[in-house]
C-alpha cells in the first residue's frame, strides 16, 4: 500500500487495525528497522513499573532495546527510529513528556468543510455524516503519536450544525474512531454546544438549572459507557455568537463547573476556551480594547474552577496574529489549570501557501511563559484530506515541531527544524532548515505586518493585504493609522492593557525605548518621525521591512528552485512559492503605498512606491 509517510519515510506500510499498543510498537519497530536498512535488530517491551508515557532506549551491539510504559513503548520505538534515521546518539535515561495533555483541536464541520482549513476537506466528516478512510486515519494517528501528541478533538468549536451531534446520534461512529486512535495512545475529545440541551425540549441552558445539569449527566453516562477513555469536552462559550452562561447572568466558572461535574465521575476533562471578547464593538468606542478581554473575564475567577476544568488560552491576547505579545492571562492564573493554545492552521500566517515555520514562535512564547505556568498545550490542526495531509508539504513541520515542544518545551527551533528536514528531505535538510524554514516567520512578518501592526488582512478569509479591512468593523481590531501616527497606546496613558503584565514586563513594554521593535506599534501610538533604536524613523522602517521582506522571498524562491526535493513535493512547493511571491509583492506595494499616501514621507532610498 502506498502511503504519504511525511517525516517517517522508513514506515512504508500502513499498520494493521486492531493491534494493542505493545503489538503496534513491535510492528512499527520491525518495519522501521527494515525501512532504514541499517542492519540492526530491535526488541521492545512494556515495563509496567514505568510511567505510562515514559520510555528508555538502549543499545547492545547490533540490538536496540526499547522499554516503556503502556504507551511509552510506542513513543520509544518512534524515538529510536528517528535517532537512527538522523544518525544521532540515543537519548540517555528515562524520557517522559513535560505535559500530560498534548492536544490537537480540529475545526472540522459535519459537511466535510474545515473552518480555517488549508489542506483539503475533513478526514472524518463528509456530507453531514461520519465518513473516513481507515488507512488514512491510521497514518495520521502514526504521525501524531510519533511526536507524542495524545488528544484529538474531532469537531469544530463552532458547533453550528445541530446534525453535528457526535455525542448523540453518532456515538457508535465516535466509538469506532476512538478504537482506531486508541492503540496510538491518542484519546478523542469532542466540542459541545453549551446550549445543546435546548435541542431536546429543555427551555433553557442556564447552568444552574437542574434540568440542564441532569441532561448533561445523563449524556455523560451514555458517552463514557461507550467510550470510557474519551478525554473530555471542548467548549467555546459566549464567543463570536456562541451561546454561553452570560445569557443567564452566570459566570464562566458556573458554566464550566456544571459541565465539569457531569463528566468528572468518568475522569473527563472540561476544556473551556478563554477566547471571549466583544465582537460587536463600535469602532468609535476607543475605551474598549479587545486584548484586555480574556484577562478581565477570567482572572477574577481564578480559583473558582473545578479541578477537572482546563482553561484554554490563545498564545496572544488577540487571535493568532503574526506577532502578538504573550497573553497576560497565562501569567496570572496560578489557581486554575491552563492550556496554552496555538494555531497550526495558518489562518493569518500564509494559509499553507506562504512558508511559515512556527518553531521560533513556540520558543518565543515559552521564553515568556515559563512552561510550568500551564498544565497542557493545544493547537488547532493544520491537516486535512489533501494527499500530503498538509497542503504545503513544509506545513507538516508545524505539526512535527508542535509535538516536540509539547513533549519538551525547552526544545530549540534549530534542532527541531533540522530533525524534521533531516527525516523528510535528507538530501537538502541543511539548506532547507537554515535558508528557508528558520527565517520564514521573520520574512513573512516583514512583508506583511512588522512592528506589531495587526489586522491589515482582508476581512473574512484573512489572506492578503487590506490595511483598512478591519478599521471600521465591529471586531475590536484596529491600528488607527492616520496622517501623522499609527498604533494603539496600550500604556497607562492609553487603554491600560500593559498593566495586565507582571511589573517587569509591563515596564519593558510601556517604554518605547525598551519595548521590542517587533511589538512597538502593538503597545504604542507613534508618529512616523519617531526615531527607532537603530536610528531609522518609524516610517522608513515600515518601508524597509516591506521591501526587505519581499526581497527575501525572492531569494528564498531561488534557493527553493535548487533543492532536490522529491516529487510531488517539489511541484507543490514551487507552485505555492509562485503564489507566495505574488502575495509578498502585493503586501509590499499595498502597505507601502498606504503609508506613503497618509504620511507623504518618501522612501529614503527612492524605491518604487505607488502614488
Ligand atoms: C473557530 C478566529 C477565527 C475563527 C475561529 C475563532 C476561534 O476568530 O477566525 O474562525 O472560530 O478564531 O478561535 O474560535
Amino acid at each position: 500500500m502506498k502511503t504519504y509517510t511525511a517525516w517517517l519515510p522508513f514506515l512504508k506500510e500502513v499498520p494493521p487495525r486492531g493491534l494493542e499498543t505493545a503489538e503496534l510498537a513491535a510492528w512499527e519497530l520491525e518495519q522501521g528497522l527494515r525501512g532504514l536498512d541499517c542492519g540492526l535488530s530491535g526488541r521492545c517491551a512494556v515495563d509496567g513499573t514505568m510511567p505510562e508515557e515514559a520510555y528508555r532506549l538502549e543499545r547492545d551491539g547490533e540490538t536496540c532495546l526499547v522499554t516503556g510504559g503502556r504507551i511509552g513503548v510506542l513513543y520509544g520505538v518512534y524515538a529510536l527510529l528517528r535517532a537512527l534515521a538522523l544518525g544521532q546518539a540515543l537519548p540517555e535515561g528515562v524520557q517522559r513528556p513535560f505535559y500530560p495533555a498534548r492536544m490537537i483541536n480540529c475545526w472540522d464541520n459535519a459537511d466535510g468543510s474545515i473552518e480555517r482549513g488549508y489542506a483539503g476537506r475533513s478526514l472524518w466528516f463528509e456530507g453531514g455524516a461520519v465518513r473516513y478512510d481507515p488507512d488514512r486515519l491510521l497514518e495520521l494517528a502514526r504521525l501524531m503519536a510519533s511526536v507524542g501528541l495524545n488528544v484529538l478533538c474531532l469537531n469544530n468549536v463552532n458547533v453550528r450544525d445541530p446534525a453535528e451531534r457526535l455525542i448523540e446520534d453518532w456515538l457508535p461512529k465516535l466509538r469506532e474512531l476512538a478504537a482506531l486512535f486508541r492503540p496510538f495512545g491518542i484519546r478523542l475529545m469532542v466540542s459541545v454546544d453549551f446550549a445543546q440541551p435546548m435541542l431536546h425540549g429543555i427551555p433553557t441552558a442556564d447552568p444552574l438549572d437542574e434540568r440542564v445539569a441532569a441532561w448533561w449527566r445523563e449524556r455523560a453516562r451514555d458517552i463514557w459507557t461507550q467510550i470510557p477513555d474519551l478525554y473530555g469536552f471542548l467548549v467555546k462559550a459566549d464567543s463570536e455568537h456562541r451561546p454561553g452562561p452570560f445569557t443567564y447572568g452566570r459566570s464562566h466558572a458556573e458554566g464550566a463547573n456544571m459541565l465539569a461535574r457531569a463528566i468528572a465521575p468518568y475522569g473527563g476533562k472540561l476544556v473551556w476556551r478563554a477566547f471571549v471578547y466583544n465582537c460587536l464593538q463600535d469602532w468609535r468606542d476607543q475605551t474598549t480594547d479587545r486584548p484586555c478581554a480574556a484577562y478581565d473575564t477570567y482572572v477574577p475567577l481564578d480559583g473558582q474552577f473545578d479541578a477537572n476544568v482546563i482553561l484554554q488560552v490563545k498564545n496572544g491576547p488577540f487571535d493568532f496574529q503574526v506577532r502578538e505579545p504573550v497573553s497576560p492571562t497565562l501569567l496570572k492564573m496560578a489557581h486554575t489549570s491552563l492550556a496554552l493554545e496555538f494555531q497550526l492552521a495558518q489562518e493569518y500566517t500564509g494559509q499553507q501557501i506562504d512558508i511559515y515555520a512556527m518553531a521560533p514562535l513556540f520558543r518565543e512564547v515559552f521564553d515568556e511563559v515559563p512552561p510550568e505556568k500551564v498544565q497542557a498545550v493545544a493547537a488547532v490542526s493544520n491537516f486535512g484530506r489533501d494527499g500530503n495531509y498538509f497542503g504545503h508539504p513544509f506545513a507538516a513541520a508545524n505539526l512535527f515541531s508542535f509535538g516536540c515542544f509539547a513533549w519538551d518545551p525547552a526544545s530549540e527551533p534549530g534542532e527541531t527544524m533540522a530533525a524534521w528536514a533531516g527525516l523528510t528531505y535528507p538530501s537538502c535538510a541543511r539548506t532547507l532548515t537554515e535558508e528557508i524554514l528558520l527565517p520564514s516567520r521573520e520574512i513573512y512578518e516583514q512583508y506583511t505586518a512588522p512592528l506589531g501592526l495587526c489586522w491589515m488582512v482582508n476581512p473574512n478569509h484573512h489572506y492578503g493585504p487590506n490595511p483598512m479591512g478591519y478599521e471600521f468593523q465591529s471586531w475590536g481590531t484596529y491600528h488607527r493609522a492616520s496622517r501623522d501616527a499609527v498604533g494603539i497606546d496600550r500604556t497607562g496613558a492609553g487603554t491600560g492593557y500593559a498593566a495586565q503584565y507582571p511589573p517587569a514586563m509591563r515596564a519593558r513594554y510601556e517604554n518605547p525605548e525598551t519595548c521590542p521593535d517587533r511589538l512597538l506599534l502593538f503597545f504604542h501610538r507613534l508618529p512616523y518621525s519617531f526615531v527607532m533604536r537603530d536610528g531609522r524613523t518609524l516610517i522608513q522602517r515600515i518601508y524597509d521591512d516591506h521591501f526587505e521582506g519581499a526581497e527575501r522571498v525572492e531569494k528564498m524562491a531561488e534557493i527553493l528552485r535548487t533543492l532536490p526535493l522529491p516529487q510531488p513535493d517539489r511541484d507543490t512547493a514551487l507552485a505555492r512559492m509562485e503564489k507566495q511571491l505574488a502575495n509578498a509583492r502585493e503586501w509590499r506595494d499595498v502597505v507601502n503605498t498606504f503609508f506613503w499616501r497618509f504620511s507623504g514621507v518618501p522612501d529614503a532610498h527612492g524605491r518604487k512606491i505607488y502614488d
